[in-house]
C-alpha cells in the first residue's frame, strides 16, 4: 500500500483495505478527503465519531479510523444528533448515500438541519441507489436510466443543496470527487462551521449509473462529472449563477445559535443539569 501525502493513513484503517467498493467508484475519494481533513486539523481520532446509515457511502466509518457508528438505512442523523447532544464535545461527521439523506431520511434531513445541531454532513450524490442495485433515487437527474427507470426516469430531481437551504442549514457546499484537492478543504471548512453543516459531493457509480447511461468508463465518468458542473470555484460566480442548479463552491456561511449551546443555556437559566456534565 503506497504511504499517503501528510500522516492521513493515521487517520484511516489502512489493514482493511482496499475498500469494497467497485472498481472507478469514487467514495473512496472522500473517504481520503475525510481523512485528509483530520489530518490537517490535527483532530484526535479518538474525539471523532463518524456515523452513516446503510449504503455504499455508508461503508465509509469502516475505513476511517476513529470512533465508529453504522446505523439504520436514513437514521443515521437521529443517532447522530442523540450522540451530539449526549457529548457535545464530540467531533460528529455524518457520511450518507443521497437515498439515505433524501428519500427515506428526508424527514430527519429537514429536521436536524432546522434545529442547527452541530454536525458535519456529508452527502455522497451518485444520483442512484447504489448498494441495493441501481434503483432510481431523488436525486437522479431526470431522463437517466436506473435499474427501476430504465426507460429514463420522470420524476423531478431533488437538489441536496436548494433542500439544505431551504431547511436552514447554516454552512452548505457543494463540490464534486473530480474537484479532489477541494474536497478536504470544504469538509474543514464544515468540521469548523459551528452548527449543521452539510457537504454534498457529486460522485458516481459506473457499475449501475454508468452502464445504464452508456457513460463509458470510469475516467469517461469523471469528465461527465466535471462537465456536470460548472467547474468553477464559487468566489469567482455571480450569485445568480451560484444558485444554479449544479454550481460547485460554499453557498451558505450563516453564524446563528447552535442546539447544544442553546440547551446548555437553557439549562442553566432553570438551574438543571445537561446530561452527565
Ligand atoms: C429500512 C431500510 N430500508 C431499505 C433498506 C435497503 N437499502 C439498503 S442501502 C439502500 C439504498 C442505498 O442507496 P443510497 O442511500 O443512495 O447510497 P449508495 O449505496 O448509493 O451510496 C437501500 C434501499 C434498508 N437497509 N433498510
Amino acid at each position: 500500500m503506497p504511504k499517503l501525502s501528510l500522516d492521513v493513513d493515521k487517520y484511516l484503517r489502512t489493514q482493511v483495505l482496499p475498500t469494497v467498493c467497485c472498481p472507478g467508484c469514487r467514495n473512496g475519494n472522500t473517504v481520503e478527503g475525510l481523512a485528509t481533513a483530520f489530518s490537517r486539523m490535527n483532530i484526535d481520532p479518538r474525539k471523532v465519531v463518524v456515523v452513516s446509515g446503510i449504503s455504499c457511502s455508508g461503508r465509509t466509518p469502516f475505513y476511517v479510523n476513529s470512533n465508529a457508528m453504522h446505523t439504520t438505512h436514513g437514521r443515521a442523523l437521529v443517532y447522530a444528533n442523540g450522540l451530539k447532544m449526549a457529548q457535545p464535545e464530540l467531533m460528529v461527521a455524518v457520511t450518507m448515500g443521497d437515498g439515505d439523506t433524501l428519500a427515506i431520511g428526508g424527514n430527519h434531513f429537514i429536521h436536524t438541519a432546522r434545529r442547527n445541531i452541530d454536525l458535519t454532513v456529508l452527502v455522497y450524490n451518485n444520483g442512484i441507489s447504489g448498494m441495493t442495485g441501481g434503483q432510481v433515487a431523488p436525486t437522479t437527474p431526470m431522463g437517466s436510466g436506473t435499474t427501476t427507470s430504465l426507460l429514463g426516469s420522470i420524476d423531478r430531481t431533488f437538489d441536496t443543496v436548494d433542500l439544505a437551504l431551504a431547511v436552514g442549514a447554516t454552512y452548505v457546499a457543494r463540490t464534486t470527487t473530480f474537484d479532489m484537492q477541494e474536497i478536504p478543504l470544504r469538509i474543514q471548512e464544515a468540521i469548523a462551521y459551528p452548527g449543521f453543516a452539510v457537504v454534498g459531493i457529486i460522485g458516481q457509480c459506473p457499475t449501475y449509473y454508468g452502464r445504464l447511461n452508456q457513460l463509458g468508463d470510469a475516467t469517461d465518468m469523471l469528465i461527465w462529472e466535471r462537465d456536470r458542473t460548472d467547474g468553477v470555484p464559487a468566489k469567482m460566480l455571480k450569485k445568480e449563477e451560484l444558485l444554479g442548479p449544479l454550481g460547485t463552491g460554499v453557498f451558505r456561511t450563516e453564524r446563528t445559535t447552535e442546539f447544544t449551546e442553546a440547551y446548555k443555556n437553557r439549562c442553566a437559566r432553570s438551574g438543571a443539569s445537561y446530561g452527565h456534565s
